[in-house]
């Protein structure tokens, strides 16, 4: 038996675990005390993580579609050489329009796309999708807007504010906070500090809260508008921030003043009394701080929810500072920035061939990608990559996303299982298994103290499983884009002395891709092909850290020395890439100041610009607008996170031990309008499709809700759905017309009882 460290792969906190191995399974799952930022927490879904690791869909070796649709075992030679054939003569004859890459990093495996980013660049493509592009790209253009740059990305001191406001998100089962239940019950538990949550269903997390505003779904624009406007009438803005740090402000209050706060609180259905309360409290406490996620970003308005909410922490100050909102850090770039102002005057950005859209973030949204494919003209997308992602079942409208995949010249799909968007591809690539290899999450979403896990492999990969940097860079090679060696560097990298702090190394680096500036785009690949090789057994994945490390250090130098790692600027960043080799709990990058959030402001006066005109501009038309639904008597929120739903990254049902079916949660009068009664079955039907569902009473619900949770419909082991295949119901159509992202929050939908016909009796 041995004992070993690593992290949840599960969720974006990616918490430390000690593991205890034996025989190759996982036989102990522990929380690891000794990670900087988790310090032993963890969730009833880690200690399930056998069920990840080994399953009936997991792949082994390469595949590649035959002729009458059955999977044959090829050698790795064979598919890659197959592949980059088919590539090469997709990029010759139609350009870079003709590809697009799908995922590239699912909750925990963000170093895999370092590598696999550089296949974009070989194919001249920019049209990179995942699934950030259905629920976070609003939040990113609204960042750009305010602070300079889409890549300027916020977080909430949840942990030390006094006030915090919980917005259309359930972090007691969906986390996205540290230490989720154990900050909420430190909240809770704390008399001087309030817990507010705005959510249509009593959710665990609202059943802790001192309030819970149990607003009516789609309406939090209304809401938030008439609590500012509450805020600047009564004079509870924070005139002194906003002159020191924000231009714009006096455009903004006129818009607030503008809004009728009665009308609007009533059209959110929350009592006026109430929402005076919660402004005035937000706005009067010491510090506060607001959180949010998918149930505003999935929902109408989702773009000016992103603006309301920050304009909360705004326009009261509570931003650059303890138990405020701030700006963070990042050290694997996860997020561009692409302005698309550019577009209309320099065309720099690249709009897509059909639905002319500009990518947020560098990210385009998965709500337009099929009509990408089916279109006519000849700069249709013709080959896809699929890495880490389903999007046969994650993504808007599976039943357009199966015809427009099926219609492709080719598909690729890597990835660890025979998933949906699998079985559909030409060739499926096995990679290894988060624990099979070198990983890391980039979601290093926190401020002011950084951290970042590199962890090691702990089983040999499954058959032939390889790992993404391997695939991608043998990909590369194949394509003839690099060259399969780089002696000069491999040398250099291996003699480099200790002491010279990765010096030769980088220099040499620098001046080969000087000389040859078309190899700068798979820096990755020419960094894991010859520092890697210098690396530890295994560990040539993490080569590109050292750059990263460099830059991180460069740009934050005295919050990586404050963190105690020791370098001058020259060596800093080699030290700090040595400490996150060696550390196997990870290791802490940054020790910020709270002041610092200002230098991490991109616009050049290091203010905030409050004024949006965009936003201003739907602001103003919430006033006449008609809430979609009429004709249907259901909002389905399609898609709750539960005690037992982790994505798509648990296939064997196996793995939960309640709510087999993910039933669909209804409230009891509604129910007994339906004739409905616990476990009944019904049909729940959308203007897109209709799916079978299994009922849940839940007085938590709001009347004319129902849920139904996100992650099942997979087919293990080509057994028929399991549970809800949600994506069925939904549209790309009824999305947020800024950023594309879809509405799943709010789908209307018919609920009927499904009759059971007793056979019939012949005479
Ligand atoms: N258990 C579990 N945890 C997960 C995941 C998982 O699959 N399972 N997935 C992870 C991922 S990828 C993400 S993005 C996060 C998402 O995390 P969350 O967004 O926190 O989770 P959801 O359950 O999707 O939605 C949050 C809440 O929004 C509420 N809501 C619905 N409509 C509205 C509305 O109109 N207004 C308001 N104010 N609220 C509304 C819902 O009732 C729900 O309680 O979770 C992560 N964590
Ligand atoms: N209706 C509705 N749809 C939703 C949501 C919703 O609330 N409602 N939520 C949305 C949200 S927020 C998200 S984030 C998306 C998530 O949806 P996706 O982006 O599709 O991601 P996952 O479901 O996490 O799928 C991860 C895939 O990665 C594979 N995988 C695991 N480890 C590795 C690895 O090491 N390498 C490779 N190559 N593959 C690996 C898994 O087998 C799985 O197939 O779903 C979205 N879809
Ligand atoms: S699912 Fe998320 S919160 Fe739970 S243990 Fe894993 S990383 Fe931590
Ligand atoms: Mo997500």
């Amino acid at each position: 038996m041995t004992t070993e460290k690593t992290a949840c792969i599960l969720c974006s906190r990616n918490c430390g675990l000690t593991v205890e191995i034996e025989n190759g399974k996982f036989t102990r799952i522990r929380g690891d005390e000794d990670h900087p930022l988790t310090r032993g927490y963890i969730c009833q879904k880690a200690a399930r993580l056998t069920h990840y690791q080994s399953h009936d869909d997991r792949l082994h070796y390469p595949l590649k579609r035959q002729a009458d649709g059955s999977f044959a075992r090829v050698s790795w030679e064979t598919a890659l050489d197959d592949i980059a054939r088919q590539l090469v003569q997709i990029r010759t004859a139609h350009g870079g329009d003709a590809f697009a890459f799908v995922g590239g990093g699912g909750q925990g495996n963000h170093l895999g796309g370092a590598y696999s980013r550089q296949l974009l660049a070989a194919m001249k493509s920019r049209y990179a999708y995942n699934a950030l592009g259905q629920e976070k790209t609003g939040d990113f253009w609204v960042n750009g807007r305010l602070f300079g740059s889409q890549t300027c990305h916020t977080t909430e001191d949840v942990e030390h504010a006094d006030y915090v406001l919980f917005i259309g998100t359930n972090p007691f089962q969906a986390h996205g906070i540290p230490n989720a239940r154990d900050t909420l019950r430190e909240l809770k538990k704390n008399p001087d500090r309030t817990m507010v949550v705005i959510d249509p269903r009593r959710s665990e997390t609202a059943r802790q809260a001192d309030i819970h505003l149990q607003v009516k779904p789609g309406t939090d624009a209304y809401l938030m508008a008439a609590m500012l406007a509450i805020i600047v009438r009564e004079g509870l803005h924070d005139r002194d921030f906003l002159a020191q740090h924000c231009t714009g402000f006096a455009a903004l209050e006129k818009e607030l003043l503008a809004i009728p706060v009665a009308d609007y609180a009533q059209r959110s259905d929350i009592a006026l009394a109430d929402v005076e309360r919660v402004a005035r409290g937000f706005a009067t406490a010491r510090s506060a701080c607001v959180r949010i996620d998918l149930g505003i970003q999935q929902t109408l308005h989702t773009t000016l929810n992103g603006y309301l909410e920050k304009m909360l922490y705004l326009v009261t100050g509570n931003f650059g500072r303890k138990g405020g909102n701030n700006l963070h850090t990042f050290l694997l770039p996860i997020l561009g920035n692409t302005d698309e102002r550019k577009t209309r005057k320099g065309k720099t950005l690249k709009l897509t061939a059909h639905h002319r859209m500009h990518p947020i973030a560098g990210i385009y949204p998965p709500n337009i990608l099929p009509d990408e494919i089916e279109h006519k003209g000849e700069d249709r997308v013709r080959a896809i990559f699929v890495d880490s992602a389903n999007p046969l079942l994650t993504y808007a409208d599976s039943g357009a996303y199966e015809r427009a995949f099926k219609k492709l010249e080719l598909l690729v799909v890597v990835d660890v299982a025979m998933t949906e968007t699998a079985r559909l591809a030409h060739y499926i690539l096995p990679a290894a298994s988060q624990f099979e290899k070198w990983e890391a999450t980039g979601f290093n979403l926190e401020f002011p103290e950084n951290t970042f896990h590199l962890r090691h492999a702990l089983f040999p990969p499954t058959g032939e499983c390889l790992p993404e940097p391997e695939i991608y860079t043998r990909l590369l090679e194949k394509t003839g884009d690099i060259p399969a060696a780089f002696p000069r560097l491999e040398r250099i990298a291996r003699l480099e002395p200790k002491a010279s702090a990765h010096l030769l190394y980088m220099g040499a680096l620098g001046a080969t891709l000087a000389r040859h500036t078309k190899w700068q785009k798979f820096a990755a690949s020419i960094v894991y092909r010859t520092l890697g090789k210098a690396l530890p057994e295994g560990a040539a994945a993490a080569a590109p850290l050292l750059p990263l490390a460099m830059v991180y250090a460069g740009m934050h130098y005295r919050a990586v020395r404050r963190a105690g790692h020791q370098g001058n600027r020259l060596t800093l960043g080699s030290a700090l890439f040595r400490a996150i080799m060696e550390r196997r709990s990870g290791t802490v990058l940054s020790r910020h100041e709270f002041s610092d959030t200002w230098s991490l402001i991109k616009n050049r006066d290091k203010r905030v610009h409050l004024a949006i005109p965009e936003m201003f501009e739907e602001l103003r038309a919430l006033q006449s607008e008609i809430m979609p639904g009429a004709g249907f008597p259901f909002i389905l929120m399609a898609g709750e996170r539960r005690s037992y739903n982790a994505n798509q990254i648990y296939r064997d049902p196996a793995w939960r031990k309640v709510d087999p079916h993910g039933a669909m949660r209804m409230h009891p009068d509604d129910a007994r309008e339906l004739e409905l009664v616990e476990g009944a079955r019904a049909t729940c039907t959308s203007a897109r499709d209709s799916i079978n569902v299994v009922i849940e009473i839940d007085d938590g619900v709001r009347r004319g809700m129902v849920t139904l949770p996100h992650g099942y419909g997979m087919r293990y082991g080509n057994s028929a759905p399991i549970g809800p295949e949600l994506n069925r119901l939904t549209s790309a159509t009824h999305c947020d017309a800024l950023s594309r992202t879809p509405f799943h929050k709010h789908v209307p939908v018919h609920v009927r009882k499904i009759v059971e016909t007793a056979p019939e009796i012949s005479a």
